[in-house]
């Protein structure tokens, strides 16, 4: 038979599943990372790509993967991802087709549905950019402030109270490092499985100023080995905040279904998509494909 010329090579779901597989698998080879597992930093790189996005100038956000680049890479915010964009360089090598752009989003979500959390629907789309294309620093939050900063950096994004919350649910997972953001431990006792636990001890848990050398950071009473950030227990002291951290604490299925259509627009931010939101996917994980 004769075979036909060769297109541009046209990636499909099949595709960005293999990715998905390859990414799920070398989460699961290289346990010897922090608490047992780089999901966590993976997650955090693909939020912070994605929460520099500012909408009334359109500048930012998941498209470019400009965090490549040392101005944006060395924002404050930034430190240590380095070992997540690093973890992922040989997926990169392996599928030459995908954009670090789409790839650090992929990553993200492959980090969420193998630490259990919600499947968390995806398009492609994203091009890497060059180095003007690089954020302002100060753009991501700063845990020392209050629900006054949260609202106009999540503002600035586009995001209400209730999806403010239900984002900082990211915070079940990893923890702080202090060669990192200076802050020390983890927001929970399972931070490498994705649960409604951060608003559970949130409520549940007394919170006491931690006695150290660092910055201000509160401890749980019980144990004194668990964190928050003072933007943390932001969200009990407001009232507005507190409604839906009483309900994420109640409800694991509801955090579940807003934390899941919250990350997909947060990891949509800033992207021209060509194709159009019924050209989203879902990925199997390890768990879908054991049962
Ligand atoms: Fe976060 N986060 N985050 N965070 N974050 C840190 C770690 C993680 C803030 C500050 C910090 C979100 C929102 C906020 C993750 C996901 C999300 C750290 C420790 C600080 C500080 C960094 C270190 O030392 O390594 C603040 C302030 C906000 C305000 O809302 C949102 C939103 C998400 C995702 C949806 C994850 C995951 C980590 C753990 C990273 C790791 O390496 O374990």
């Amino acid at each position: 038979a004769e075979e036909k010329t060769k297109g541009p090579f046209e990636p499909k779901f099949e595709d960005y599943q293999k990715v998905y597989k390859t990414i799920a698998k070398l989460l699961e080879e290289k346990d010897d990372y922090d608490d047992g597992s780089y999901g966590p930093v993976l997650v955090r790189l693909a939020w912070h790509c994605s929460g520099t996005y500012d909408k009334e100038t359109g500048t930012g956000g998941s498209n470019g993967a400009t965090m490549r680049f040392a101005p944006e890479g060395d924002h404050g915010a930034n430190a240590g991802l380095k070992a997540a964009r690093d973890f992922l360089e040989p997926v990169k090598e392996q599928y030459p087709w995908i954009s670090y752009s789409d790839l650090w989003i992929l990553a993200g979500v492959t980090a969420i549905q193998e630490m259990q959390g919600p499947h968390i629907p995806y398009r492609p789309g994203r091009s890497d950019r060059d180095v003007s294309f690089c954020t302002p620093d100060g753009r991501l939050p700063d845990a020392s402030k209050e629900q006054k900063h949260l609202r106009a950096i999540f503002g600035r994004m586009g995001f209400n109270d209730q999806e403010i919350v239900a984002l900082s649910g990211a915070h079940a997972l990893g923890r702080c490092h202090t060669d990192r953001s200076g802050y020390d431990g983890p927001w929970t006792f399972s931070p490498t499985t994705l649960t409604n636990d951060y608003f559970k001890l949130l409520v549940e848990e007394k919170w006491q100023n931690k006695k150290w050398n660092g910055p201000k950071q509160f401890e749980d009473v019980s144990t004194k080995t668990l964190m928050m950030l003072p933007t943390d227990l932001a969200l009990v002291k407001d009232k507005s905040f507190k409604q839906y951290v009483d309900k994420y604490a109640r409800d694991n299925d509801a955090f579940f279904k807003d934390f899941s259509d919250v990350v997909l627009r947060l990891f949509e931010l800033g992207v021209p998509f060509t194709q159009g939101e019924d050209a989203r996917w879902t990925f199997k994980s390890s768990f879908d494909e054991a049962a």
